[in-house]
């Protein structure tokens, strides 16, 4: 049986609704998924990040490689086991990581030197080993080693990265064992529409299962980033899911819903909610604010989530100006319930193929602010 498989059930222009098959049940499409980068979606349970509508969610190879520990985890069952969460999981490489968060080293074609940010240990990352990793983490999904070069790199740098990419996704698939996880590919090649178009190229002579976009999302002006998506995704061999790494603002992934984009990650709604920011259909709203004070109305008139029913933006705002641990818990309760209702809403208007006239309807009241 495939390890990975992308039925699409309907489609309305270019975006495309479907169910995901993984070893560990459907996923329906176009998903987001919440971020548990340390093995935890921070606050909550995990019956509560499923009861919220999350069907998959993302950890991160970087940090459980660091601590606990992959061997660690294996021992105690796999990443499933030891977090409580049975659903698919899908894990990140590491690339990405090791270039925002650690110490950077050295890159050469065997791998990745770096500094841990815990402890400044001297550690390494090639192809092979964190296809390991993530098979000693139990994931259901798993990201090839790349590198996501920085905002600004030279086109040069960029040509040669991503040709070392596609012999790192290579060297990941022939290390992959019997029991492991679908593997799926990286495109980069920056803003550069050739080098994403040789980025595909490359990665479509293999057998993965599936294609992710990356390097996104990293500085580039937001026209830009939409160009790339646009070239890109109509390239990539068809029947496969298409994931959009690191990218979670509403606006984008509606539109990017639109450009044939099937799943994607971000930690901005769980980020911004301890930050006390929150998502509404009509913008954001900082709980910090003053104005907030004295409101007796819940964050956004109508939503059926659990703050919103019972706790006014006075409260809320009370308990994040005083720093409680409940602030953080009812506030990413709320923005997680705003994605993935979203998320719900163009996958029933891709069914009904009116996926045009709900995103223009959700566009124009994310850019009408008035609360
Ligand atoms: N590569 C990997 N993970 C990522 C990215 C990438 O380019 C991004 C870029 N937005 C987010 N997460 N491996
Ligand atoms: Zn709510």
């Amino acid at each position: 049986m495939a390890r990975l498989r992308h039925e699409i059930t309907a489609v309305s222009g270019k975006a495309r609704a479907g169910r995901l098959h993984t070893r560990r049940g459907v996923v329906d499409t176009p998903a987001f998924m919440p971020v548990g980068t340390q093995g935890t979606v921070k606050g909550l349970l995990p019956e509560e990040v499923s009861g919220l509508g999350a069907q998959m969610i993302l950890g991160n190879t970087y940090h459980l490689m660091l601590r606990p520990g992959v061997v660690t985890v294996d021992k105690l069952g796999g990443l499933h086991r030891f977090m409580n969460w049975p659903g698919p999981i899908l894990t990140d490489s590491g690339g990405f990581q090791v270039f925002s968060l650690s110490g950077l080293r050295s890159l050469d074609e065997e791998g990745a030197s770096f500094r841990s940010h815990l402890d400044g240990q001297l550690l390494r990352m090639t192809p092979e080993s964190v296809v390991r990793a993530q098979e000693l983490l139990g994931s259901d999904l798993m990201m090839v080693l790349d590198e996501c070069p920085p905002p600004g790199s030279q086109r040069d740098y960029l040509a040669a990265s991503l040709e070392r990419d596609a012999r790192w996704a290579a060297r990941a698939l022939a290390a992959r064992g019997d029991k492991g996880g679908a593997l799926l590919g990286i495109v980069q090649g920056g803003v550069y529409s050739d080098l994403r178009a040789r980025s595909v190229e490359l990665l479509a002579e293999l057998d993965l299962d599936g294609y992710a976009l990356g390097g996104l999302s990293v500085g580039e002006p937001k026209p830009r980033m939409m160009e790339v998506i646009e070239g890109t995704t109509p390239q990539l061999p068809e029947g496969k899911p298409v994931y959009l790494m690191g990218v979670g603002e509403p606006a984008d992934l509606v539109r990017c819903v639109g450009l044939g984009v099937d799943m994607f990650d971000c930690v901005l709604p769980t980020r911004m909610a301890r930050n006390g920011t929150l998502l509404t259909s009509r913008g954001r709203l900082n709980l910090r604010n003053s104005r907030f004070k004295d409101d007796p109305a819940p964050v956004e008139e109508g939503c059926q989530c659990p703050t919103c029913r019972h706790y006014s933006r006075a409260y809320l705002r009370h308990l994040i100006m005083a720093k409680e641990l409940l602030a953080y818990r009812l506030n990413t309760v709320h923005n997680l319930h705003y994605i993935l209702q979203l998320m719900a809403g163009l996958r029933r208007a891709i069914a009904e193929n009116r996926y045009d006239s709900y995103a223009r309807q959700v566009l124009a009241g994310l850019e009408s602010p008035g609360q």
